[in-house]
């Protein structure tokens, strides 16, 4: 079993050489609080965002991938009182306070999407996570605040970020806390309230990332292995100022690549020999390597050669429609998602995007498995360290060129940054997160990243600024050298 969530008792454990801003945030959300409920709370959680390195759009699948911590965080301030959630944040103004009664059992409108869903989401998942372990306290009130500073829809990850804090501010105001392992699986779990039908990669690292360290995370069950990056590796993070909300576009983008995932890996199987009925249970294409594998006589190794070759092979190259799918499994689409309303909304809006993209998906989906384990290996293997740089960035390019061509989820922005990038020196460029907006990430030499930065902000952002997209006093937060950082903590300060 994996450690619980680490508590301490001193900010220095956590932010190491920040520990003075992080200090004044505190207090400032402390000194907030205090004005708003009458009280100090009792207690603080905090968990950060993340950067994705590689293996983009293939948790939900099963596959690992490989991101780390960021020193940007979520914390929230806690404390038990009156027999309500009331949950405020720092900056009233744009996120308004929310009521919702201590029942465990309600259910959060995802049709109505409110910042602090995400809040009832983590309550939720604590509570089911608790009384599955026949450990449910009696539900309390709560007073909740939160201080985000993970930039939003930009995929670092902010949702993970208040979602895995407010669950172990939730814990421990209950005197409470889990397994690492288990916190990881019942976040990612209950996110999905929200209306995302995420994978697991980013409460996994916001919870278990450590500072100076990649982490590569595995599922089912869902582990972290450290990944030590090359010396004079530096990622840079680069925001290309375009939003990509999922809870606006999640029908035609995000959840419905978790449906087009799906439906290849149980016609991938149906056309190798499976029983529809059999196939048709299947959940992700790694569920599909068991049956390649039996048809397989050479290496293990070249599992995700044949799988594309099998894509190839069985799968059009051209959209489906809904009705030659069901044809070819044999069911509804309504009754292979019964209960999934994320993925209704999505098969509706298919024919609006053009249908459903299988074979695309799926070659996307087992060659980026690959790039992980190709990224991994180079990182623990001994070639010269320069040699290293330029492998990474190699693998870091073909990701992204299949980001583009192949899962579609990247957008006219975020190509014109990652140009932009190239031509400024990165060994590496591409999109992290869900894509479609949002963030880039860079592998630049060390000794090169002021100048990098410098160009980038020239030849990117100077434009930016004059479109009123960003304000030239805050550039440093929208492109930045990034550090691996610690992972989720309840602090307890004296
Ligand atoms: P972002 O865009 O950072 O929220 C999302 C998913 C991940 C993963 C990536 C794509 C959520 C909470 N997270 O990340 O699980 O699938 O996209 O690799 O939706
Ligand atoms: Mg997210």
């Amino acid at each position: 079993m994996s450690d619980p969530v680490p508590t301490f008792s001193d900010l220095s454990d956590v932010y190491g050489s920040e520990t003075e801003v992080a200090k004044a945030r505190f207090q400032t959300l402390e000194k907030a609080f205090l004005e708003r409920f009458g009280s100090k709370p009792e207690l603080f959680a905090r968990s950060p965002g993340r950067v994705n390195l590689i293996g983009e759009h293939i948790d939900y699948e099963g596959y690992a991938c490989l991101p780390m911590a960021l020193r940007q965080d979520t914390i929230v301030a806690i404390r038990k009182a009156g027999d309500q959630l009331v949950i405020t944040n720092i900056k009233s103004s744009e996120y308004p306070d929310y009521t919702f009664s201590v029942d465990p059992s309600q259910k959060v409108d995802a049709d109505n999407h409110a910042w602090a869903n995400y809040y009832l989401a983590a309550y939720k998942g604590c509570f089911e996570y608790l009384e599955s372990k026949g450990k449910a306290p009696p539900p309390a009130g709560l007073q909740v605040m939160v201080d985000g500073i993970v930039p939003l829809g930009s995929g670092l990850s902010s949702s993970a970020a208040i979602t895995c804090s407010s669950a172990f501010a939730t814990l421990a105001a209950h005197g409470l806390n889990a397994p690492q392992g288990d916190a990881a699986t019942f976040t990612a779990k209950c996110e999905k309230y929200v209306g995302t039908e995420s994978g697991g990669m980013d409460q996994a690292v916001s919870i278990m990332g450590k500072p100076n360290t990649a982490m590569l995370v595995e599922f089912n069950p869902v582990r972290a292995t450290d990944v030590v990056l090359p010396a004079g590796a530096t990622f840079v993070i680069a925001n290309s100022l375009t939003v990509s909300s999922k809870q606006e576009t999640g029908a035609t983008r995000y959840n419905l690549r978790t449906v087009e995932c799906r439906l290849a890996a149980i016609a991938l199987a149906i056309s190798l020999g499976q029983p529809k009925e059999e196939a048709r249970k299947l959940q992700t294409l790694k569920d599909v390597e068991p049956l390649i594998q039996s048809r397989l006589s050479g290496p293990k190794s070249s599992i995700s050669h044949a799988a594309a070759a099998a894509a190839e092979q069985y799968l059009q190259k051209e959209p489906y429609d809904q009705g030659q799918i069901e044809g070819l499994l044999g069911a509804s689409l309504s009754s292979i998602f019964e209960g999934n309303k994320a993925a209704g909304k999505s098969i509706a809006a298919a024919p609006d995007v053009g249908g459903f993209r299988l074979q695309s998906r799926a070659l996307h989906v087992f060659a980026e498995a690959d790039r992980v384990l190709a990224f991994r290996d180079v990182c623990t293997g001994d070639a010269p360290g320069e040699h290293k740089l330029e492998s990474l960035g190699c693998i870091m390019d073909e990701s992204q060129a299949s980001c583009r061509d192949l899962y579609h989820c990247s957008c006219a922005e975020l190509e014109a940054l990652i140009a932009v990038q190239k031509k400024a020196g990165a060994l590496g460029s591409r999109l992290t997160g869900a894509g479609w907006g949002g963030c880039t990430v860079s592998l630049v030499r060390e000794g090169a990243v002021e100048a990098f930065i410098r160009a980038v902000k020239d030849q990117y952002f100077k434009q930016c600024i004059s479109e009123g997209k960003v304000a030239a006093a805050n550039l440093d937060e929208v492109i930045f050298a990034s550090r691996p950082a610690s992972g989720g903590a309840i602090l307890k300060l004296k």
